[in-house]
């Protein structure tokens, strides 16, 4: 470890373990030092960033421009937090860190996830492991995605009603928007439909979530023609190819044709195959797959999750109302993506 890195016991005001390593790491790279992510601190960032329901586009940016001192990174933190961090999640964080077991109130509210009743059904699953998909209807309320999507056109600055302000500012990378933080968002992502359903798939309630953005797809026009993202992967082509998934809730009613999550059902059956069977020097990537893709329609308050290795993406708003979703996954501590980048 190079000399000016804090330990991962090392804790500040918040008594949050490695929390203090990583500002430090983060400032160590700002200043000019190389430091090789391994698997082990590649793991340990993201639940840690995870389990304090901290973007990491967000925290990353913040720590490189700011460069802030431990105190300000703490401030900033709890500021993300109303001034109060959850003491169990600091508790499971710290466990994990220290290689200790979870305490016995985060035993229990794990087994109040396991023992709920099941939220796919055999056929669900069935559907699953044939598709690579799956839809969980009314993964929350109606009225709570409605709050949601009312807090998306807020933070907008756009109105409904009015398609006029639909494109009269950028909405941030593409689709993709920089809202982390709503209390509607975070009372998606406490979800508990959503966690058994994450959970009959991972076989085990013990997950992470994703602190994910939001999206806002709108009609196209000429001068505003399909963002994207295209059919694409987020994972790695290189194998050993392992499970993992990622998922969305969608926000407002999603026809087909109103620009919803596209992606080629089955494809993570036979992906492995059909890189084999690539002439040599094919970059998989640029392989136009379009004509297999389908879309996924669905209503608000539902939640699509799907196999990672799907390629998949939002589709052309052909409908008269834009696509607003929320971006969530949940994974357990020993997910690991492959580190080698093809
Ligand atoms: O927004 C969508 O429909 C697709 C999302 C996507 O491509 C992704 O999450 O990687």
């Amino acid at each position: 470890m190079p000399q000016d890195l804090v330990s991962i016991e090392e804790t500040g005001t918040l008594g949050v373990q490695y929390l203090k390593h990583y500002w430090s790491r983060a400032l160590a790279r700002r200043g000019g030092a190389h430091i090789e992510s391994t698997a082990q601190s590649w793991r340990f960032d993201n639940v840690l960033l995870n389990g304090l329901g901290l973007p990491l586009e967000e925290t990353v940016q913040y720590l490189l421009r700011m460069a802030p001192s431990f105190a300000e990174f703490e401030d900033w933190v709890l500021g993300k937090h109303n001034g109060q961090l959850d003491p169990l999640q600091v508790a499971r964080l710290n466990s994990l860190f220290s290689g200790q077991p979870y305490p016995d109130a985060l035993q229990r509210s794990l087994q109040e996830i396991e023992q709920l009743d099941d939220v796919l059904s055999p056929a669900d699953l069935a559907f699953w492991d044939e598709h690579g998909y799956v839809i969980v209807r009314g993964a929350v309320s109606k009225e709570q995605a409605r709050a949601t999507e009312e807090a998306v056109w807020e933070a907008l600055g756009m109105h409904p009603q009015d398609p006029a302000t639909w494109y009269q500012k950028p909405i941030g990378k593409g689709i993709m928007m920089e809202f982390y933080h709503h209390p509607t968002l975070r009372a998606n992502r406490e979800s508990k439909r959503i966690h058994k359903a994450f959970a009959q798939l991972w076989h085990t309630a013990d997950l992470w979530k994703t602190t994910d953005r939001t999206s806002f797809n709108p009609p196209e026009t000429p001068a505003f023609p399909f963002q994207g993202p295209h059919l694409h992967w987020d994972m790695s082509l290189e194998p050993p190819f392992r499970f993992g998934t990622q998922g969305l809730l969608y926000l407002c009613d999603t026809p087909a044709e109103q620009g919803a999550f596209c992606c080629v059902p089955g494809f993570h059956r036979t992906l492995e195959p059909w890189l084999a069977s690539l002439p040599a020097g094919t970059d998989a990537r640029q392989v136009n797959l379009d004509a297999q893709a389908v879309p996924i329609a669905a209503e608000a308050g539902d939640f699509v999750i799907w196999h990672h290795m799907l390629p998949h993406g939002s589709s052309p708003n052909r409908g008269r109302y834009p696509r607003i979703v929320q971006y969530l996954n949940m994974y357990p501590v020993e997910f690991k993506e492959n580190m080698a980048w093809l």
